[in-house]
């Protein structure tokens, strides 16, 4: 599938955010970029005659020549700039109706609006990123983390794309060679060990797997460990949720029923996102309003990732609560959640809590004291962090990369089942040729439209 430019129009749009700043960039770039910026722009150099990469200070005025604003062009001639166009950046002060001006004056100029990701849509026609690396500007602008910094950081770099390459060069050989066999199919040649073949085969699924299986990780460091706050009424759920975030977030109140609604909230604990959601206490009810508020709360526990299941201390011993743990932890067994027990309200039964503050029990905490809660804190980052991939290794961040993973994994493995069972060479080479295909739609070497629409959509106007 062959993506082709969409057109030559010289595009502008504020690179900054909307409102009040020291500076605001508008970036205009195309192959009008620098005689649309000389049509509004006066200072003592002509743009398009400067050298790429220079600064120059002037004026900015409409085309009845009145004064706009004061700003800084700085030129950069393709292909050596962000789009690998001609771009001219202009640096105005940054004020809402002022920004707005300077863009409407280059508009008037000739330049058009940008769309949503243009320039970086550019930059990847004009080949100066390849698809993952444009999703990770995109993921690197979003992240809300530091893992989620890093990851997008990393596979900005082109982490993920060698590794896809890697595994994509070595499809190509054995495709071609295949290819070539089936060239000659009439003398029935060998060109490749069928043994070889087969090795390397189950090689690059090898690696294809484990790409997949970095995918959990990386989907942890792209939007967070979804965290589940659980159990019975009045046992201090809202209290943990506030004792977590650090702040009064939810309302705390001595009646059972006082959570209704699910609240959400996210917290970066050692640097991942947690999503943490306080639900309404588990019990059966007759209101209606709380009734639905419980059925959302086992909604949310079983979309989570992991289960706090809050309990008063006092109640160990009492009946209810094995039951209760034993009904969670079999729902929660089934889904892969990680179930955690915390135990609450320690401040009250200080003679017989242990001392410790975590054990093969449970955390014990003091929602309302905040003892215990940097301990808590701790176990969670661990917990996922123990999760995590050794550094060095490439992680998968994205659910469209996974999405084409799975479908290179089952095409190489059907591939390979042909392959084995002796099968007619012309099936193997399709269904290589499928898995290649799906490898390429990671680095967009294989596109189409609609994926590029739907991914630079996404982007902000102006990146
Ligand atoms: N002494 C003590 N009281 C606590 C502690 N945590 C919560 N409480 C009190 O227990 C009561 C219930 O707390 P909440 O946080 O509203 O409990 P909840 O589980 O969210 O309750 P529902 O929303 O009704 O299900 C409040 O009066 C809190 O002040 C704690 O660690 N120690
Ligand atoms: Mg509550």
């Amino acid at each position: 599938m062959f993506v082709k430019l969409k057109d030559s129009d010289t595009i502008a749009a504020i690179a900054t955010p909307l409102g009040e700043g020291g500076i605001s960039v508008i970036r205009i770039s195309g192959q009008q970029a620098f005689a649309v910026a000389d049509k509004i722009f006066v200072g003592r150099n002509n743009l398009a005659e400067s050298p790429s990469h220079t600064a120059h200070f002037g004026r900015v005025v409409d085309s009845s020549g009145s004064y706009v604003d004061e700003v800084v062009a700085v030129t950069f001639r393709a292909p050596n700039s962000y789009t690998c166009e001609d771009v001219v950046e202009l640096s105005c002060h940054g004020g809402y109706i002022v920004t707005q001006k300077v863009l409407h004056v280059i508009l008037s100029a000739g330049g058009r609006l940008a769309e949503p990701g243009e320039f970086t849509k550019r930059a990847f026609l004009n080949g100066r990123l390849d698809l993952s690396q444009a999703e990770a500007v995109g993921d690197l602008i979003h992240s809300q983390s530091e893992a989620a910094y890093r990851s997008s950081v990393r596979q900005l770099s082109g982490e993920l794309s060698r590794g896809i390459k890697g595994v994509r060069d070595e499809l190509l050989n054995l495709s071609s060679l295949l290819e070539l066999e089936l060239d000659f199919s009439e003398e029935d040649v060998e060109f490749a060990n069928r043994k070889t073949l087969e090795d390397r085969l189950v090689g690059a699924i090898g690696v294809v797997d484990e790409l997949l299986a970095s995918y959990a990780v990386g989907r942890v460091y792209k939007e967070g460990v979804r965290v589940t706050i659980a159990g019975k009424p009045n046992a201090g759920k809202s209290s943990l949720l506030n004792a977590l975030l650090s702040e009064d977030r939810a309302i705390v109140g001595p009646t059972p029923g006082t959570t209704r609604d699910t609240i959400s909230e996210s917290v970066s604990i050692g640097g991942v996102l947690f999503r943490l959601t306080d639900t309404a206490g588990l019990r059966e009810t007759t209101d209606i309003i709380e009734h639905e508020g419980v059925r959302r709360a086992q909604k949310e526990a079983e979309e989570a990732d992991i289960v706090l299941l809050v309990m008063d201390y006092g109640e160990q011993y009492y009946n209810g609560i094995e039951s209760m743990y034993s009904r969670l932890a079999e729902a929660c067994d089934r889904s892969e959640i990680r179930l955690i027990k915390v135990w609450n309200k320690i401040d009250l039964y200080r003679s017989e809590a242990p001392r410790s503050t975590t054990d093969g029990n449970g955390f014990y905490v003091s929602a309302l004291l905040g003892d215990g809660i940097d301990f808590l804190r701790n176990g969670l980052s661990k917990m996922v962090l123990s999760d995590q991939f050794n550094e060095s290794s490439v992680v998968v961040t994205n659910a469209r990369h996974r999405d084409a993973l799975s479908r290179a994994k089952r095409s190489l493995g059907l591939a390979l089942d042909t392959l084995k069972g002796g099968k007619s060479r012309e099936f193997v080479a399709l269904d290589l040729r499928a898995g290649l295909n799906a490898l390429g739609e990671i680095t967009g070497e294989v596109t189409t439209e609609d994926v590029l629409n739907n991914i630079f959509s996404k982007f902000c106007i102006g990146k």
